[in-house]
């Protein structure tokens, strides 16, 4: 199968771990790279032996022959960069979340659609190991009918150290893992019919709030609550590892610290290890995260080939974002809201 050749857009922090997992999957290679600052390309092309470096994106596009495109600039430059490459007919890769408003989004994906080009987020929380372990686990049936989940993000770590954009974001964690968790109840239960928020803001040095809860109606009934926070401090804090505990009407199924699946039932417990894989290149503080690029990436390359199904289309997509930002007029309101049916 031909290589493809793509480009990417941002040399920020992230830039830097999704070039060392798009090079380990096979038949996709990146040829160039545009940042603002170009100083900041050049050296991370120099790192990651990408031949050409470019200041404009526009330049970048006119001058490089490219099968696709992925976007990982601040939120508020996706639409524009998304527009550029699809009037050129690229297939376009862009970071979670998509854009800063869900009308921004919208407006994005129908820009694609008119194109006719794919566009295809990367969300890859869903691709973490020990979540792929659950959702297995959820669908072997063992539990009998769910009834009730919670999905746990709850740390203290200081994500602003490495990514100080998050302490100015006046939406801050519902827009950066909101997206994730609330994708991740969708991943695991479906569409949800009714969402009730609350959030606070606890670090007095940032702009945006830093906990936020967020009820779920599923639509089969099921409850999910959402418990987001970088305000708590366990004695088994565990960044960035997602918990999660599910109960059904014939057992009991959690993932716990250290990536600990324990399925319980009538008559046993089960108890298992589901770690992701280690890459050299991980900041071992991110592990778990940085290897879900890879399988996101894995993904959204066969989708690209014609291989198989993206799972994080922009069309799915929407559908969280239309979580986060109901999430918002939730909590804004003080009262649930009714989603489409
Ligand atoms: O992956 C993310 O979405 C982030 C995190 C704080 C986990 O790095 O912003």
């Amino acid at each position: 199968m031909r290589t493809l050749r793509f480009a990417i857009f941002g040399a920020g922090f992230w830039s830097q771990f999704q070039l060392a997992a798009w090079r380990e999957l096979r038949g996709v290679r990146c040829v160039a790279l545009y940042n603002r600052t170009r100083a900041k390309a050049e050296d991370l092309a120099h790192r990651f032996d990408i031949p050409a470096v470019y200041d404009d994106p526009e330049t970048l596009l006119s001058a490089e022959k490219l099968d696709f495109v992925d976007i990982i600039t601040s939120v508020e430059t996706h639409a524009h960069l998304t527009t550029l490459a699809a009037r050129r007919g690229l297939p376009v890769i862009c970071q979670k979340p998509m854009a800063p408003t869900l009308a921004a989004a919208r407006s994005m994906a129908a820009v694609c659609r008119k194109a006719g080009v794919p566009l295809l987020i990367h969300e890859n929380w869903r691709w973490q190991t020990p979540i792929r372990a659950v959702k297995k686990a959820l669908d072997s049936g063992q539990l009998g009918t769910v009834v009730r989940a919670r999905i746990d993000y709850a740390h203290s770590f200081p994500v602003f150290e490495n990514q100080p954009f998050l302490r100015d974001l006046e939406q801050f964690i519902l827009t950066d893992i909101g997206t994730h968790i609330l994708d991740v109840a969708r991943f695991l239960f479906g569409e949800a019919s009714e969402l009730y928020c609350q959030t606070r803001r606890i670090h007095p040095d940032i702009r945006g709030e830093d906990v936020a809860t967020v009820m779920l109606r599923m639509k089969d009934s099921v409850t999910v609550a959402c418990n987001m926070s970088y305000a708590s401090r366990w004695d088994f804090d565990r960044f960035p590892e997602t918990f999660i505990a599910i109960e059904g009407t014939r057992g009991g199924l959690s993932l716990g610290p250290d990536y600990t699946l324990r399925l319980v039932s009538e008559h046993q417990t089960v108890e298992k290890r589901v770690p992701p894989p280690s890459w050299p290149w991980a900041d071992p503080a991110y592990a778990v995260i940085h290897a879900s690029i890879v399988d996101c990436c894995r993904n959204l390359l066969r989708a690209l080939q014609g291989r198989a199904p993206a799972e994080t289309t922009a069309e799915d997509n929407l559908k969280t974002l239309e979580l986060v930002f109901q999430s918002y007029t939730s909590a804004a309101a003080g009262r649930a809201i009714r989603l489409h049916p």
